[in-house]
């Protein structure tokens, strides 16, 4: 915290991805805070992407949930904690205490998830609670445990630099964890002979750095690397004392992975032998090689044997916890690492004990003095919300994940919630779509307000410090959660002082009778005071007690945590995906774009970070879209039998034919028919009860349109009355797509979008009548308040263009008209679709920049400095240049393309 009207400078840690980046937040004598990446920490060493570097854009209170709320009525902490602990205790004392739950997620820090999962496990008695991290990291964990006995990441980000080879499986860096994208772009400079190869159906940006990119069928990953399995074995590449020391079921795997077969092996996956035999020789030969994997590996109903399938090849060469080699599960969320650790899952204990493990759940108890201890596995996500929804779950309280719009079958989810007697929310925008569930809301304090530590993909824990005043009533997550505690007769377990003492608490926990027998020891800070946690610098577990800092690796020498002290093969089967059912003949994939997070509600505030994709689109196939009569940028209609979504049409070679990508971040707040979860199927993996994200079998129907619409506003509008919108931040205001089915009246809708009443003739208007195009544009004074083209096809405007108009001043009629003709003057050459967000360079600049000789990457940032920043476009504008040589157009942005 800074002392008011002083400059200060906090090292604090990003709140978004895994990479866990190390963030320098300066606050100025005004307040006015700028952030840089920390040159000192470990993961980053003073880069940010994107999303990191627009951190300060999204602090603006103007969202922020700033009060606690009982229904919709503001109410002081004291009435909402004593109706939360009362309501709680009530239904425990009536129904048991399984009739409650917590879903909780990977974004609190770890001392609101340790004070969480003890009040739930060792105090209510049961284990439901549950995390987003069911969603996420679910399938990792249970593949851990299966071949190593603990949830262990063995390597480290290092491994990456030192690495011949990686493989990334089903992981698009390049957008979603740009920072470790980045570290390999410069260990390929550095080292030429380092091949990156992509397994992925999807060619994505990361694919730019590929030496290879195998663009297997969904779900067919298992066949893949039970095929390597296979081929190591058939050309003499195993480790054979590795395997006989450290390892059981070797025989088995090979047994159950079959003879060699690549004919086979291609026709299960799609790929030619020819790829095949590039890429399993590869591994064969590069003793270094680590596999990089996140959810096209961990979202699937075979999440879990896919990890091991991948697994059972690093054993096998006994490449794992070696500098340079392992396989290496990357989590999305800043946090989920931390949560694995508190045992935040329903089927985990706390400091990565089990919960099946009777001595475990006495070990916990007597440290933790509880009353009570929960005696078996929780519900996992998607079962929790079956429950709330089948009566069973009667009370809720669900804290820093938005499941109305990120867990499957999602219009499923938000019914259980409307009929759940009892939904407490914690979070810290208004603008979330599963708040107006709650029957008590509760402030959160935000990112920068803030005290706690996280851990990243790296096994590295770094703090979290505020520098921000709260505002409001905001309150730090694991503060309600004590006062709930205390409230419900539990005070001698939650009195903390502060947050440091949590910390010390989990941190004695986890060397508690450890001796090396549990992987999770931080026991080096168990009497931490709060001095040295403020001033605690990131550091990598293990740190045990009085042990000097070693190699943080695991496993180089066996050493598993299996009663045996060694790792397991597991036999996987190769299984042929769903198959697909004649009305739904489309596989669904879902994920991420490079500039949003999530469900939206903080990197949505910013224009910057919303110019670079401004609207949902389903990624399909030319042939695909050809064969249903869909053409580019029309609407097109994705179904399951769960629901359904509307969404732009961008039709792509990336895409692979038969399936469809939806990014995942479209809420309510910003799309009329876009949270793509109601239409993702809730099956499960059996293992670990992650859903299959990344597959659901869907109809798609091409929407016909009478009017497309593109509209430019200075004031948000509150409602729009439109079939179809998508909305978006735009520097000094906002911007709207508009489709209708009917023969709507535009000048009337146009008004519907505008505050007050407009008088219709206030308009600027241009109307060519025989071809349906009208134009409308409103200033006040020279400035402009709205602007709305409308048009029987797709609108060709530059959205770039049309969105600079707010910032720039119309001094005469001349110029008004210009903007109705829709077409930049000369003087403001249109600068396309955004590919920069930092320097908002866009398509067109690129293009001409690349027409005039730039034409390497480092060339474009030379003379127009896009990509010079954060480097979070780099593969984009690679891609562009590449297709730029191919003479293909540029399909960064469908809706902008104009
Ligand atoms: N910009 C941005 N970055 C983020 C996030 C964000 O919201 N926005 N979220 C963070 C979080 S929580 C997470 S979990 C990570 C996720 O990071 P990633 O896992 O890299 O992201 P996704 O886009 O979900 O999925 C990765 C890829 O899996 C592919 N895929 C689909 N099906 C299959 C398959 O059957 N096999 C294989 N091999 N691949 C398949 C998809 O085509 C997709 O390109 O990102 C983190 N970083
Ligand atoms: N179809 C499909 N669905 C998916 C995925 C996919 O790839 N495809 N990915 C899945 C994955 S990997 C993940 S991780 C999830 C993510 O899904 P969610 O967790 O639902 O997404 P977020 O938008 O990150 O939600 C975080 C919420 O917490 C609030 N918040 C932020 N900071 C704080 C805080 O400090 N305290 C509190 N109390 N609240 C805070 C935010 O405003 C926001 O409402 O989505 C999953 N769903
Ligand atoms: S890569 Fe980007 S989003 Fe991830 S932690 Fe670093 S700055 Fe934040
Ligand atoms: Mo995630």
């Amino acid at each position: 915290m800074t002392e008011e009207g002083q400059e200060a400078t906090v090292k604090t840690t990003c709140p978004y991805c895994g990479v866990g980046c190390g963030v320098l937040a300066n606050v100025a004598a005004d307040g006015n805070v700028t952030v840089k990446g920390d040159p000192d920490h470990p993961a980053n060493f003073g880069r940010l992407c994107s999303k990191g570097s627009a951190l300060a854009e999204t602090l603006s209170l103007s969202d922020r949930l700033l009060y606690p709320q009982i229904g919709d009525k503001q109410a002081s902490w004291d009435q909402a904690l004593d109706l939360i602990a009362s309501k709680f205790a009530a239904t425990i004392e009536e129904h048991g205490p399984d009739s409650v739950a917590f879903y909780v997620s990977g974004q609190i820090l770890t001392e609101d998830y340790y004070v969480a999962n003890k009040l739930m496990k060792g105090y209510i008695g049961s284990a439901n609670i549950d995390t987003n991290s069911r969603l996420c990291m679910a399938s990792s964990v249970a593949g851990h445990r299966r071949a190593f006995g603990s949830d262990t990441v063995p390597g480290t980000y290092e491994d990456l630099e030192l690495a011949d080879l990686i493989v990334l499986v089903g992981s698009n860096l390049a957008w979603c964890h740009p920072v470790i994208f980045q570290r390999i772009e410069a260990a390929k400079r550095e080292n030429p002979a380092l091949r990156v190869v992509v397994v992925d159906p999807r060619r994505t940006a990361t694919c730019e750095l590929a030496d290879l990119h195998l663009a297997l069928k969904p779900d067919t990953d298992v066949a893949l690397f039970n095929g390597l399995l296979s081929f190591l074995s058939d050309v003499d590449g195993l480790d054979r004392s590795f395997i006989d020391q450290h390892t059981h079921g070797f025989e088995a795997a090979l047994a159950e992975a079959g003879p060699l077969d690549m004919a086979k092996v291609a026709e299960q996956t799609g790929l030619s032998v020819r790829d095949l035999a590039t890429f399993y020789t590869m591994v064969a030969r590069t003793e270094k090689t680590v596999t990089v994997y996140s959810q096209g590996v961990n979202q699937s109903v075979v999440g879990t044997d896919k990890v091991n399938a991948i697994i059972n090849t690093h054993l096998a060469t006994g490449r794992i916890g070696r500098a340079g080699m392992g396989p290496f599960s990357i989590t999305g969320q800043p946090n989920a690492m931390g949560g694995r650790e508190v045992g935040g899952l329903a089927n985990m204990l706390a400091a990565h004990m089990a919960i099946e493990n009777p001595e475990h759940r006495q070990l916990v108890q007597d440290f933790w003095q509880s009353p009570k201890m929960a005696r078996r596995q929780g519900l996992k996500a998607v079962d929790m919300f079956g429950a709330v929804r089948d009566g069973r779950i009667k009370a809720i309280w669900i804290m820093a994940t938005n499941p109305v719009d990120s867990l499957p079958a999602a219009d499923e989810v938000a019914l259980a919630l409307k009929h759940c007697p009892f939904v407490v929310v914690s979070d810290v925008s208004t603008e979330v779509d599963t708040l107006p569930y709650a029957h008590v809301s509760l402030p959160a304090a935000a990112w920068g307000e803030k005290n706690g530590t996280v851990t990243n993909s790296e096994r590295r824990i770094s703090r979290q410090r505020r520098f921000l005043d709260l505002p409001g009533e905001a309150r730090a997550d694991w503060r309600a959660l004590c006062e709930v505690a205390k409230r419900m007769g539990f005070a001698e377990g939650f009195n903390y002082a502060g947050v440091d003492e949590v910390f010390a608490e989990h941190a004695a926990l986890s060397a508690h009778q450890n001796d090396g027998t549990r992987d999770f020891d931080i026991g080096a800070f168990a009497d931490i005071g709060q001095q040295d946690y403020d001033d605690l610098t990131p550091v990598q577990w293990p740190a045990r007690a009085g042990e000097p800092k070693r190699d943080s690796r695991f496993f180089a020498g066996g050493g598993f945590f299996t009663k045996d002290r060694k790792a397991n093969f597991v036999a996987v089967e190769t299984t042929a995906p769903a198959r697909r059912q004649r009305a739904y003949p489309f596989v669904l994939n879902t994920g991420r774009i490079r500039d949003q997070w999530h469900t939206m509600t903080r990197t949505a505030k910013t224009a910057r970070l919303s110019s670079h994709i401004a609207e949902p689109f389903a990624e399909i196939h030319p042939e695909d879209a050809a064969a249903i009569g869909l053409g580019d940028a029309e609407l097109v209609e994705v179904k399951s039998p769960h629901g359904r979504v509307v969404v732009r049409a961008l039709v792509s070679e990336k895409a692979q034919k038969g399936s469809v990508f939806v990014p995942m971040h479209w809420t309510d707040q910003f799309a009329s028919k876009g949270r793509v979860d109601a239409v993702v199927s809730p099956d499960t993996d059996l293992f670990s009860g992650q859903p299959g994200s990344k597959f659901t079998p869907v109809a798609l129907m091409p929407v016909s349109c009478s009017w497309y619409g593109f509209a430019v506003l200075r004031d948000k509008p509150e409602g729009i009355p439109a079939d179809y919108w998508a909305l978006a931040q735009a520097p000094g205001g906002w911007r709207v797509e508009l489709a209708g089915l009917g023969q709507d009246d535009l000048k009337e809708m146009a008004c519907a979008l505008l505050p007050g009443d407009t008088d219709e003739a206030a308009f600027l208007s241009y109307e060519d009548g025989g071809e349906g195009v009208q134009r409308l544009a409103l200033w006040d004074n020279g400035d402009l308040v709205a602007t709305f083209f409308f048009a029987p096809e797709p609108v060709a405007v530059s959205r770039q263009w049309a969105a600079s108009l707010l910032e720039t001043k119309a001094e005469n009629t001349i110029e008004r008209y210009r903007v109705l003709a829709g077409r930049p003057a000369a003087d403001r050459p249109d600068p396309g679709a955004i590919v920069c967000s930092c320097f908002q360079i866009g398509v067109n600049q690129i293009t001409a920049a690349a027409g005039q000789g730039a034409a390497t990457v480092d060339a474009i940032g030379s003379v127009l400095k896009a990509g010079t920043n954060c480097g979070s476009c780099r593969s984009e504008i690679k891609s562009l240049l590449d297709g730029l040589n191919d003479k293909e157009t540029a399909d960064v942005d469908i809706a902008q393309a104009g």
